[in-house]
């Protein structure tokens, strides 16, 4: 692939780390234009400066996707910055561990807020201008949490599955205004911070077999391979997805 995404600007949510920053790279190598939104404004402005040093064109500002006036607002001065949004990868999520019976009503409904909320809410703040202009392609970021139960999880798989869901409820709604709208649904990606904190402080070689186990590559994701499915998506190599969900899990999800 290359040249993919010429003339296109997109909006990353947590594009700051991780799998939005990696992505964000990718993005350009395909001649994308990128804004990063990031709950960490500090984060999200050094990771665009290191971008554009790159040779990139790119923007980086504070956005809680749990806001909708600070989203309206960072995806405004995006748009100021770099031109129309006609992309956005929905990736800024949280994680957390707890049994129904066991988790707080906070951590239930934080999980929940910026993962589906921010998406919600994100999705809401760039609509109106693909709608404008009939062009635009969306990603959301489910999880195998998403399409299988986990251990000890509930609210992060009750709020993935969420967004495998709504995927296909606004690839409805918005397919004849133009607007593609998918999802990515990754398997553990082991070297980001959630990776990290997922795994936890257990390292030992019988846990990291216990939990390689369920990966019939035998082994974790990197978030270059996430991000190969979302440039792929975001793209009109992908004029035919609508509503689709592409699990990007080292066959965890089909064993
Ligand atoms: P990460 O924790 O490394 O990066 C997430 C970024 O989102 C951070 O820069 C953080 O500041 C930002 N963020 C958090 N809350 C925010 C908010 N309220 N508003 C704006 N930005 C916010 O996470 P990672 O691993 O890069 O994950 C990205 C997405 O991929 C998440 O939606 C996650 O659920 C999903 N995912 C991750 C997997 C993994 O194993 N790492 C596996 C499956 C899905
Ligand atoms: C945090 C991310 O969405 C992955 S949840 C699944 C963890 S594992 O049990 O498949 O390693």
């Amino acid at each position: 692939m290359a040249g993919l995404m010429v003339g296109r600007t997109v909006v990353i949510t947590g594009g700051g780390a991780g799998i939005g920053l990696t992505t964000a790279r990718r993005l350009i190598q395909e001649g994308a234009a990128v804004a990063l939104l990031d709950l960490d404004g500090a984060v999200a402005a050094h990771a665009a400066e290191e971008l554009r040093k790159e040779g990139g064109k790119a923007f980086g500002v504070a956005a809680d996707v749990t806001d909708a006036q600070s989203l309206d607002r960072a995806v405004a001065a995006a748009a100021d910055a770099l031109g129309t949004i006609d992309g956005l990868f929905n990736n800024a999520g949280i994680a957390g561990f707890g049994t129904v019976h066991e988790s707080t009503l906070e951590s239930w409904q934080r999980i929940w807020d910026v993962n589906v909320t921010g998406t919600f809410l994100a999705s809401r703040a760039v609509l109106p201008q693909m709608i404008a202009k009939r062009r635009g392609a969306i990603v959301n970021v489910g999880s195998v949490a998403g399409m299988v139960g986990i251990p000890g999880m509930a609210a992060y798989c009750a709020a993935k599955g969420a967004i495998v869901n709504l995927t296909r409820q606004m690839a409805i709604d918005y397919s004849k205004l133009g607007v593609r709208v998918n999802c990515v649904s990754p398997g553990t990606i082991a070297e980001t911070a959630m990776g990290k904190s997922l795994l936890g402080n257990d390292t030992s070689e019988e846990a990291m077999n216990r939990r390689l186990s369920k990966y019939p590559l035998g082994r974790f994701g990197k978030p270059v391979e996430i991000a190969e499915a979302v440039v792929f998506l975001l793209s009109d190599a992908a004029s035919f997805c609508v509503g689709s969900n592409l699990a990007v899990d080292g066959g965890m999800t089909a064993a």
